[in-house]
């Protein structure tokens, strides 16, 4: 591991200037220590914020496509290290390498579209009722963004936000996951090479602040941030949401998930359990996109579940281990907690399940864990909570109707699939879904950038990403311009003579 350390390491040339003795980050991969850093004190970011609300009054005075231009670069710059920043994720995060190429892909992804954006900030022309009048909806740069991600996807998410609010005309404020702060320092490091070389990019433009619950909670509050745009469980979020709009601020929150796949009788089994495969045990369960239920009509119940059984145990026998080497399809859980969490899990459902699979702990240093599988023979609401780890649960349903209806119980809405080829089935599924996200024949997880992306309920209902989410990183503005040269006339017919 040291060679490979020392390569992406390296990603972080001003690394000394960071350590201290605040904050050991521990690998998954090994559990040894990658370094010890210093967190941030009150003050320092006070000075941040302060800095960044600076660099905001520069920064939304250059033209769009210029701002484009420094993200384009920024795209250019990742591409050359692609390699060497997926093996710092791998590293700091546990997730096998494969899926850390992805994750720095996606940062590449969402570049590219940030680019094309720079050009397309479009407000609209708006009909007036008055003579002479023009209605127009402006959209304007917001303000520094706070931004806090969480551990599982430690460069992706910033990425969709910052690429983003620096497009839209913003500065960016990042709190990472204490868990994952050298990938952070690493992004920020590979952004400031791009922007020494670009002098209309201000100083302080994008800047990191290493803290845990505390530094969190001061960026949440200060109102010189007025969005916060924050990833990770509901309990975070909902104290997030909570403190932003007490100062009247607006939050993007991208929260919990309890996905679900419904096999209709009509799915195409071949496609399906690939899909399941990867949405429960990729990443180690641990995507908010992950699939946690798998609800199969009952005709197909046991045929799918032994062939989900059988995998599970090919899984166990040699897909587990490092997340370096590239036979490995299972990496390790981020820490102890997150073991201990799906134990507590496994031992709430076992006195209803019909069979649980899994769930030991694999002999080797780090947190490396068998993916479970649980048999259901009906739903339950113990399985309400987000349990973030490799447990899936598989229950039976009799009509799609009645599929839906467990589909929706959960208390969060952020991704669900189906697998069928009828089409009556993926229709109706996709009207009645209460998720942000709903695939036919696509697994949960691994969404493409150009989609909005994000859920409802307990998700939060925020949008990051693509389609139009670049809404939330400006304020919009509705401006009504006269050129008539008579006294201009009133809305809604209105007289107010005084001659
Ligand atoms: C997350 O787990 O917080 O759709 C984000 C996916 C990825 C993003 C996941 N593109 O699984």
């Amino acid at each position: 591991m040291n060679a490979s350390l020392d390569r992406s390491l390296g990603l972080i040339p001003n690394l000394d200037q960071f350590l201290g003795s605040d904050l050991p980050v521990t690998s998954p991969v090994d559990g040894s220590v990658l370094a010890t850093l210093r967190i941030d004190t009150a003050a320092e970011i006070d000075a941040k914020i302060a800095k960044s609300q600076e660099a905001f009054h520069a920064w939304r005075e250059v033209p769009g496509p210029i701002r484009g231009e420094l993200v384009r670069r920024y795209g250019e710059k990742l591409r050359s290290v692609k390699e060497e920043l997926a093996r710092l994720v791998t590293l700091e995060c546990g997730k096998i390498l494969e899926e850390g190429r992805g994750e720095v892909q996606e940062m590449i992804d969402i570049c590219d579209f940030a680019v094309g954006l720079s050009r397309q900030l479009y407000g609209l022309t708006i009909a007036s009722e008055r003579p002479n009048h023009i209605m127009q909806e402006n959209w304007l740069p917001l303000g520094p963004v706070g931004i806090i991600s969480a551990f599982n996807f430690p460069v992706a998410v910033w990425a969709w936000n910052s690429a983003l609010g620096l497009v839209c005309g913003d500065s960016c404020l990042w709190k990472p996951s204490e868990k994952t702060p050298l990938t952070a320092l690493a992004c920020q490091a590979l952004l400031e090479d791009v922007i020494k070389d670009f002098p209309q990019a201000p100083a302080g433009l994008s800047q990191v602040i290493i803290g845990a619950l505390d530094a969190g909670k001061q960026l949440v509050d200060d109102p010189r941030v007025p969005l916060i745009s924050a990833t990770g469980s509901t309990r975070m979020g909902k104290d997030v949401g909570q403190r932003v709009a007490a100062r009247f601020g607006r939050s993007l929150l991208e929260l919990g998930g309890n996905n679900a796949m419904i096999i209709t009788p009509s799915a195409d089994l071949g496609i399906a359990i690939p899909s399941i495969l990867f949405g429960a045990v990729g990443t180690a369960g641990q995507r908010c996109t992950s699939t946690r239920r798998v609800i199969v009509h009952r005709s197909l119940f046991d045929q799918v579940y032994n062939t989900l059984a059988t995998a599970y145990g090919q899984i166990w026998e040699s897909k587990i281990g490092s997340p370096l080497e590239s036979t490995t399809l299972v990496g390790p859980l981020i820490d102890e907690a997150a073991f201990d969490l799906m134990q507590a899990a496994i031992e709430r459902i076992r006195p209803v399940a019909a069979e649980v699979l899994g769930g030991e702990r694999v002999d080797r240093p780090g947190v490396y864990v068998r993916p479970a599988l649980v048999k259901l023979s009906a739903d339950s609401r113990l399985i309400d909570n987000e349990t973030f780890a490799p447990l899936t649960y598989v229950i039976p349903y009799d009509t799609l109707e009645e599929a839906l209806a467990i589909h929706n119980a959960v208390p969060q809405g952020l991704s669900s699939a189906i697998m069928t080829t009828d089409v009556r089935e993926a229709e109706y599924f996709k009207r009645h879904s209460d998720c942000g996200i709903a695939n036919v024949n696509i697994g949960t997880s691994g969404a493409e950038i150009g989609g909005a992306f994000g859920g409802e309920k307990e998700t939060g209902g925020g949008r990051e990403s693509g389609s139009d989410s670049w809404k939330a990183y400006m304020r919009r503005q509705t401006s009504t311009t006269y050129f008539g040269y008579q006294r201009p006339a009133l809305a809604q017919g209105i007289r107010f003579d005084i001659d």
